[in-house]
Formats: C-alpha cells, sequence, structure tokens
C-alpha cells in the first residue's frame, strides 16, 4: 500500500469563528489540526514565501493513503511547475506569479446540477472539512514529486450540489485574464485551460480538491487558491486556479487534448506500457534524485482506482 489517508480534523476544531476568521487563520489551523501537531514550536505567519521548517510533514499521520516516501522540498514544488498562463519554462510560473490576485475570487458551479450557484471562494470553503494528504504528483513529461497537499474529496462537493441524471462528466475551467496572465495573451494553448473527469473518477477519494501545501495556502505557482489534483493521472489533468466546475452530459473536450488529441487523450491515467509518441513513458525522475525510475501503472495507485477501468482499452483510451 503506496498512499494512506490523514485522521480527520475532528469536528469541534473547525468551528465557524475560529476557523474562518479569516483565510490565514483557516489553512493555518487546518493545516496543524491535519498534522496531527503541537501548535506550540511550529505556529507562525501562514506566508507562501516561507519556507516550511516543518519535520512533522516527514511523518504523515497513519491512515490508508498516505505514502511513507521522502517529500519533495518546497523549494523544488513551487519553481519547478507547469503553469503556462505565466509562461512555459519551468520557472516562470515562480517568477511570473508573485503578483497574481486570488481574492476576492469567484467560483461558479453551474450545468446539469439542482443547485448551481455563484460563490466566492472563501464563502465556498466554509463547509468542508479541510484534511491534509501527501499525493504523489505525477507529470507526464517525466517527472515525479512527493508533495503535501492540503484539500478535500471533490465528491464532497459533487454530492452537496445534487448532480441530475444526464450529469456524466465534470468540466473545470481556469480563470481567463491576459492582464494577470501574460501567457493567455500568445495563442500557445486554447484559453482558458479546460480540463475533464468522468463522474465516477471526480467521485473516487484520491480527487482532491487543493487549497494549500506543505501546511500553506496554495503558492501562486501551483495553481492558487483552488485547484484539482488527480494523482493517478499524469499532471496535465490537474486544473489550476479554477473559477467554474460544470456537470455535463458529454465527454469535455480539454486544452490538451484539443492542442495535440493524438498526444493527449482525455482519460491520461499514468501508464507505462503506453508511450507518448514522442517519448517512453516507462521511466520517471524523481525530482532531487538523478537516476530514473519505472514509472508504476495508475502512478502505483492502481489498488484503489484500477477498477475504474475494468473492461475499457487503455491504449485505446489513453
Ligand atoms: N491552468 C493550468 N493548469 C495546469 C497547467 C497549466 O498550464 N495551466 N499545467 C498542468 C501540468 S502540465 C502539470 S504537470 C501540473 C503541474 O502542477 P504543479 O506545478 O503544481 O506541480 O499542472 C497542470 N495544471
Ligand atoms: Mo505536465
Amino acid at each position: 500500500m503506496l498512499i494512506k489517508r490523514g485522521p480527520e480534523i475532528p469536528s469541534s476544531e473547525v468551528t465557524p469563528e475560529s476557523v474562518y476568521h479569516g483565510r490565514r487563520t483557516f489553512l493555518k489551523k487546518a493545516a496543524f489540526a491535519t498534522a496531527g501537531l503541537a501548535t506550540a514550536g511550529v505556529a507562525g505567519p501562514l506566508t507562501s514565501s516561507a519556507r516550511p521548517q516543518n519535520p512533522g510533514w516527514n511523518r504523515p499521520p497513519a491512515g490508508p493513503y498516505n505514502t511513507d516516501e521522502d517529500l519533495t522540498s518546497f523549494k523544488d514544488i513551487t519553481t519547478y511547475n507547469n503553469f503556462y498562463e505565466f509562461g512555459t519554462d519551468k520557472d516562470d510560473p515562480y517568477k511570473n506569479a508573485g503578483d497574481f490576485k486570488t481574492r476576492p475570487w469567484r467560483l461558479t458551479i453551474e450545468g446539469e446540477v439542482r443547485k448551481p450557484a455563484a460563490y466566492e471562494l472563501d464563502d465556498f470553503l466554509k463547509p468542508y472539512k479541510l484534511e491534509d494528504r501527501v499525493y504523489r504528483l505525477r507529470c507526464v513529461e517525466g517527472w515525479s514529486m512527493i508533495i503535501p497537499w492540503l484539500g478535500f474529496p471533490i465528491g464532497d462537493v459533487v454530492r452537496k450540489v445534487e448532480p441530475t441524471s444526464r450529469a456524466r462528466y465534470i468540466e473545470f475551467t481556469t480563470l481567463h485574464d491576459p492582464r494577470q496572465m501574460p501567457g493567455q495573451k500568445r495563442p500557445v494553448l486554447n484559453w482558458p485551460y479546460v480540463e475533464g473527469l468522468r463522474m465516477d473518477e471526480a467521485m473516487h477519494p484520491l480527487a482532491i480538491f487543493v487549497v494549500g501545501l506543505y501546511g500553506k495556502e496554495l503558492p501562486n505557482q501551483n495553481g492558487a487558491p483552488f485547484r484539482i489534483v488527480v494523482p493517478w493521472k499524469y499532471g496535465f489533468k490537474s486544473c489550476k486556479s479554477i473559477v467554474k466546475i460544470r456537470f455535463v452530459e458529454n465527454e469535455p473536450r480539454t486544452t490538451w487534448n484539443i492542442a495535440a488529441p493524438n498526444e493527449y487523450g482525455f482519460y491520461s491515467n499514468v501508464n507505462p506500457d503506453v508511450d507518448h509518441p514522442r517519448w517512453s513513458q516507462k521511466f520517471e525522475r524523481r525530482i532531487g534524485e538523478f537516476r530514473k525510475r519505472r514509472t508504476m501503472m495508475f502512478n502505483g495507485y492502481g489498488d484503489q482506482v484500477a477498477s475504474l477501468y475494468t473492461g475499457m482499452d487503455l491504449r485505446k483510451h489513453f
């Protein structure tokens, strides 16, 4: 078993007054509560720039989802990114996303749901329990990281908004604001960035909404203020800086699939047996290591997710 799940925050810790007073208080409290750490000695301002000095993150709480592999450093996680809205080099998001405004942040939920709504993000987040989980983030380019995300299951939201019987997929859309996201001034991709999941994939407890990492609020370059992480799929499925969640009947057209349909399919499950047309997907480099590792089917989460694809030809549905 590769991954384990952290304990839930006791509801006594999640009082509206103390937790939702302000977003910094809110994230700090959630992070420390889920890490199971005494607040004394580790409390400090929750800023994206501060380097984590918290050894507790290397010892995630026991449970069925967390890996005990060494965490990738905060520095690597926040300076080696793909976020084309801020440039196509790996350090562009770190260099160019610093002034990105993540509040106020309007989030809409629409399409085939009984309870469509538009929210201010902080209001939207109030009812959801925050849990910290350690996931391996996979990227199609052949690197991997172990990142202690702070997030909660997409399914928690889906159940609340009550999809209709026609809802078979969920589409996630990134903010479109070329004044703030200089990469959107050029037709590098079909803006805004769109990704999608089949409903049962989205309902899997490993498919999460993320608001933080390493016990801090999400750095802009990692998709602040609100993104998804789908750890058994290649990195590009994990859409950043989401403003719209739309429930739809038909498989959504997704950004990388539009850009290069023969290279990037809708499913994009990590699969060492299916080469990308321009490179092998058999090996990966764990950031911080020199020797390559063998890539695992479903990024090592096969026990958890393989049953979602029973009977499907994963060479055809790549
Ligand atoms: N909006 C948006 N989301 C995005 C991307 C992007 O360019 N724009 N890049 C994707 C790719 S290719 C990867 S590998 C992951 C990287 O996430 P990370 O920088 O937090 O590691 O974000 C994904 N989500
Ligand atoms: Mo990626």
